[in-house]
């Protein structure tokens, strides 16, 4: 009997595979995976870094298309059994409040939050310097921009998917305008989703080594008896550039600035041809989760190398208990993040 829940919906159809035999590591990986391949879409050369959601009695999602000319857009996809993907041809067309055509110039590393009835769409784009790009849609038919959250340079944001004491929750890595040599999360709040403030250091990087050069949120948080599971992303520095893990940490339920626990030892790292090799090689980069109250079962979907979506899956039983077994988590990461 799992004793770590999971606060959600049932989702039975959840993909799954189990543990396979012999293996101790606490995330194992679909044994099909590359779920999603080269050159999935005419005019995208690979689709990797991509969110979805449980719609209807199947999958939504939004991907993340490198197009042949180089340059991200996010596209729509759909999916009976969250395995077996089919994209709309053109990018998502996003419009302003009064239904007119706008379109970030590139949007890469989207994100895909419910919250009610409705749900939001983060990414990165530009303006006038990488900065975090936000819309809304209940229908996925209308995609209507909102304000973007925050002033360059900043990645990553990740929505909570509820309310925390009345406020939406957004994390976000501030960042430069390249290929960021540091980065920390942070944590701000809202009222309306367009003014955000009371920005608090959630988590930085670590002397692990792993993740000493930067941390990045992954997929919205999990909530769980035992707090908010963040699935992210951290990275180390080599010879022969960044490699690329994913990591867990347990966030305070109510204050999700302050980190219960953090584990010290990646969830998964680059180790199959598809994480190894592709476009950026070493990549293993978090964006979404399914998962399934009833049985305690998580779904993780990441891009691999830039270049292909994998999943991987555990259960909240064992990831819970393998962060808190390796946790790390320091005086300051406990502390609300305020200075
Ligand atoms: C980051 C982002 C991600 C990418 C990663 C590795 O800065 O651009 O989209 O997966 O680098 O290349």
């Amino acid at each position: 009997m799992s004793t770590v829940k999971i606060i959600g919906g049932s989702r039975p159809n959840l993909p799954w595979q189990d543990r396979p035999a012999g293996c101790e590591a606490p995330v194992w990986r679909y044994t099909e995976n590359p779920v999603i391949r080269r050159n999935p879409i005419p005019g995208v050369a690979r689709v990797f870094n991509s969110a979805v959601v449980p719609y209807g009695e199947g999958y939504i999602g939004v991907f993340r298309g490198e197009q042949t000319d180089g340059i991200p857009h996010i596209y729509l996809g759909r999916s009976g059994d969250g395995i077996r993907w089919e994209f709309d041809r053109e990018m998502i067309p996003f419009v302003d409040e009064n239904g007119e055509p706008f379109m970030p110039s590139y949007a890469y590393d989207p994100r895909l939050v419910k919250i009610k009835d409705t749900y939001y769409v983060i990414w990165c784009q530009d303006a006038y310097g990488a900065a975090l790009g936000m819309a809304k849609t209940t229908d996925f038919k209308t995609f209507t921009r909102l304000e973007n959250p925050f002033l360059p340079f900043n990645r990553n944001g990740v929505l909570f998917p509820r309310k925390i004491g009345g406020k939406y929750m957004l994390l976000s890595r501030p960042s430069d305008s390249g290929h960021t040599p540091f980065g920390d999360i942070y944590l701000s709040e809202s009222p309306d989703l367009t003014y955000w403030g009371r920005h608090r250091h959630v988590m930085g990087r670590a002397s692990q080594w792993w993740e000493n050069v930067k941390v990045g949120g992954g997929a919205a948080p999990i909530e769980t008896s035992e707090g908010w599971l963040l699935i992210y992303h951290g990275v180390t520095g080599t010879c022969n550039g960044f490699v690329y893990s994913i990591g867990g940490a347990i966030l305070d339920r109510d204050e999700p600035s302050r980190v219960l626990y953090r584990s010290g030892d990646f969830l998964l790292t680059p180790e199959e041809w598809y994480e190894e090799r592709g476009f950026v090689p070493n990549v293993c980069f978090p964006c979404a989760t399914l998962q399934d109250a009833d049985t305690g079962r998580i779904a993780i979907y990441y891009g691999a190398a830039d270049t292909y979506v994998g999943l991987a899956f555990t259960d909240v039983e064992t990831v819970v208990r393998f962060i808190k077994e390796h946790d790390t988590a320091d005086q300051s990461d406990r502390e609300p993040g305020r200075r």
